[in-house]
């Protein structure tokens, strides 16, 4: 390498800085005692449990160092995201070096006793976890699954013109679904109004146990694929450390420069061409600077560097020796005084205050977290003169709150909606009277909505949709994701993760909270009239539920004012996953907005204006949760009040699930006395349920009723059919509903039986009217709600 970007000397320190982030990296992994190896290493100094991963950590370090040196040269406000995120001890021990750790664990110091806590805490009960976890500064990636880090970063710059997000990315990470998809987000950026992503591709050759595809295709096959993607790659190789150094400082320099190029093209000189952004692909050994050979085989530059290279250093003094050679490689002498102080000629080398990427506050996104500007509703109710009147399609309806969400925070620039495809097709048309669909990429005139900013974000991939808004939050703003109810499954795992850093920042303090995760799953199980049984799987909210009770609501309003009231609640909520399933088709509409509001600030109601028991007590509880089961359950309480009318019966309407739920195991859980008043104590209750009806048997498993509890749900019945046969198919319609109430309240006796009969004849009347007419029978298409005088 000819250039000359580093002078000796700053070459050196900057060497110097990346052996002291090793020096720490193996200490956590090693390390008990003798931080300092003050003394020749003993077994006792060598942790029993030797746990962490090695392999990809001196690269994250050598990365790490070379950051801080462009973040101090061209004042960048920049953030750290690590793919590979179970390299735990690069972010760890960089956060130490630039004093950000200590300064938030004062007990962690800055001197011997600290190092020594370091190294203890890392990997040990009590201690941290051995990933990027949310315990580490700076992080908003744990990276733990692998796979969302370029996603995550991406969500992370929109709105945040001026942050740049450094994101390492895994050779193997890159060959996961949602990264690979990941690389197309370069034409969703807007270089006017978003941040930029830098991606350094680590290619370090090895996953656990094998090779990774990157690094076995050719060097022009890789170049080509980043190429397609839209990047403009920059190749870093090599495993000399001095001509290392330099060509990654000439490279970084390069790349940051590339970016300022192409972002003051954009903003000052309005160049709206799509840019190729720079990358760098980092190409060096796997566990560099590491033991060459433990045991006669190659560790250094081959998957056997992934964990931990020297497993048994307090029982074989060879490997005793080997780790203590190794660790002295690294001269910590040089690097830390006697007291254990990072020498200051290296120290110097961090960037200061919030420019350190441990301490900048984008990475603690709650500290610069501002309230959205809210719409009030009630303005945005439908009207229900009586109970049943019709209604255009509950999401329709909050489209135009949304919308107006979207306008009052458009100058703020923290609110974006994200979906795979489908805002349009889930009932949110308003949104674009105010806002486009933001893309960056070529258009032509018969597109729609497409502009180089918007608050929309669309792309065919949940993956992406899930990143790029975890990643928003993540940093402080706010947003929603609408998706088809069945393919949000696809982001089961990352919604895992998600909850668990919520969990787990919950209990930091001085992690900030974010604003929800919130999940609008419209076009749901029981409406999929143009695609059938591919479509229907209410399922995710049963996975939903096994998350912490502290971070996890879901709401099933049964209506547009319902569900008006649910959202604006979410949207002022913080630090939940919530989950709001609503139908987007035109249903009949239940409760005015003052009766909504109260529904769904109680969460759970008699809905009385249907119920007949005021006056003693019920013979049946007709229970129903979701838009759909709620209007069967009033179609069968008709019936029943129709044909059966000394039928006590109570209507009982569930918003939020977590209701159901003992108290002590959820805050929202109604008390036992509550739910006994509610549900009786031994009356049956006709559940009608919008998703797989095990999860309410689940949820009231030690209820006092529970015996009682008959609920009837999804069960995996589906096919393009009518809306009413779908219910039929379950079980969940009308006629079924009122033929459980017959076979369990004797008291119906023979007036219950032979409308039993006409029920049963019914089923079979709508078999043949379907097949032959391909909608449903009149009286069934054209039901309403009559308030019985
Ligand atoms: C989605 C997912 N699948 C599997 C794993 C298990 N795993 C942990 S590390 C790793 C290899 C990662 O390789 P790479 O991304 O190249 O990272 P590095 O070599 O730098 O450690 C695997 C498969 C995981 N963490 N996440």
């Amino acid at each position: 390498m000819q250039t000359k970007t580093l002078s000796p000397e700053m070459r050196d320190r900057t060497d110097a800085y990346w052996r002291a982030a090793n020096y720490l990296s193996v200490g956590q992994i090693y390390l008990y005692d003798n931080p300092l190896l003050k003394r020749p290493l003993a077994p006792a100094d060598v942790k029993h449990m030797l746990l962490g991963h090695w392999g990809t950590t001196p690269g994250q370090n050598f990365i790490y160092a070379h950051l801080n040196r462009v973040i101090k040269k061209y004042d960048l406000d920049m953030i750290y995201v690590s793919g590979p995120g179970h390299g735990g001890p690069a972010v760890v021990a960089n956060t130490y070096l630039e004093g950000t750790y200590s300064e938030i664990y004062p007990d962690v110091s800055r001197d011997e006793a600290g190092l020594r806590k370091l190294f203890l805490q890392f990997s040990f009960p009590g201690g941290i976890p051995s990933h990027a976890s949310p315990e580490c500064p700076g992080s908003i990636h744990e990276g733990g699954e692998l796979g969302y880090s370029l996603s995550h970063s991406f969500g992370a710059v929109f709105d945040n013109p001026e942050l740049i997000v450094a994101c390492v990315v895994g050779d193997g990470e890159a060959e996961t679904g949602p990264l690979a998809t990941a690389w197309h987000s370069n034409k969703f950026l807007d270089p006017v109004t978003d941040g930029a992503v830098l991606p350094i591709l680590h290619l370090n050759g090895y996953k656990i146990a094998n090779p990774t595809i990157p690094a076995r295709i050719e060097h022009e096959e890789l170049e080509q694929l980043l190429r397609g993607y839209g990047w403009a790659p920059h190749f870093v190789a090599g495993h000399e450390p001095g001509p290392m150094h330099e060509a990654m400082a000439t490279t970084l320099d390069a790349v940051v420069e590339e970016i300022r190029r192409i972002q003051e093209g954009a903003r000052v000189r309005g160049n709206l061409t799509r840019p190729r952004w720079p990358m760098i692909v980092l190409e060096s050994p796997k566990g560099w600077t590491g033991p060459e050979v433990v045991d006669g085989r190659q560790i250094e530059g081959t998957f056997r560097a992934h964990q931990v290279p020297i497993r048994e250093a307090r029982t074989r003094p060879e490997h005793l020796a080997l780790l203590e050679e190794w660790l002295r490689s690294y001269r910590p002498a040089e690097l830390f005084d006697e007291g254990g102080r990072l020498r200051p000629e290296l120290a110097e080398l961090a960037p200061e205050g919030d420019r350190r990427m441990g301490a900048n506050p984008h990475a603690n996104g709650g500290m610069l977290l501002r309230d959205l500007r809210m719409p009030d509703f009630r303005d945005y109710a439908e009207d229900v003169p009586t109970p049943g009147a019709p209604g255009i399609g509950d999401t329709h309806v909050l489209g135009r709150f949304l919308r107006d969400v979207a306008k009052l925070n458009e100058a703020g620039r923290n609110f974006r909606i994200f979906g795979p495809d489908e805002t349009l097709s889930n009932g949110l048309e308003s949104l674009f009277d105010v806002t486009r669909r933001q893309w960056d990429a070529a258009t032509v005139p018969t597109d729609e909505f497409l502009a180089p900013t918007g608050r929309v974000m669309e792309m065919l991939s949940e993956h992406q949709c899930e990143g790029w808004l975890e990643g928003y939050l993540l940093t402080g703003r706010h947003g929603v994701f609408n998706c088809y109810e069945a393919f949000i499954h696809i982001v089961d795992s990352m919604f895992n993760q998600h909850a668990k850093w919520l969990k787990v920042t919950a209990g930091l303090p001085w992690r900030r909270k974010i604003a929800s995760l919130n999940y609008l799953l419209a076009s749901h199980v029981w409406r999929q009239d143009h695609n059938g049984f591919t479509h229907q799987d209410p399922g995710f909210i049963d996975h939903v539920m096994n998350k912490k009770a502290e971070i996890v609501r879901v709401y099933l309003p049964p209506d547009a004012n319902c569900l008006l009231s649910v959202m604006d609640h979410c949207l002022r909520s913080r630090h939940y996953v919530n989950v709001v399933v609503a139908g987007k088709h035109p249903a009949p509409q239940w409760l005015t907005m003052d009766a909504a509001v109260k529904h769904c600030t109680e969460g759970i109601g008699i809905w009385q204006w249907a119920s007949n028991d005021q006056d003693a007590a019920p013979d049946v509880v007709m229970a129903c949760c979701g838009d759909v089961p709620t209007l069967e359950t009033l179609a069968a309480v008709s019936i029943m009040r129709e044909h059966l009318p000394d039928l006590k019966i109570r209507v009982v309407n569930v918003v939020d699930l977590m209701k159901l739920q003992p108290r002590s195991e959820h805050p929202h859980g109604l008390s036992d006395t509550d739910f006994d008043e509610l549900f009786t104590k031994d009356k049956p209750v006709i559940f009608a349920y919008h998703a797989y009806p095990w999860l309410i048997h689940r949820l009231t498993y030690r209820r006092t009723n529970h015996d009682n509890i008959h609920v009837r749900g999804y069960k995996e019945e589906g096919t393009i059919t009518t809306p009413f046969d779908m219910t039929v198919l379950n079980d969940l319609d009308r006629f079924h509903l009122v033929m459980d109430t017959i076979d369990r309240v004797p008291k119906t006796g023979d007036r219950g039986v032979y409308l039993k009969q006409q029920l049963k004849d019914k089923l079979i009347e709508h078999k043949q009217y379907i097949e032959k007419h391909g909608q449903d029978m009149p009286e069934v298409r054209n039901w309403k709600w009559s308030s019985p005088q």
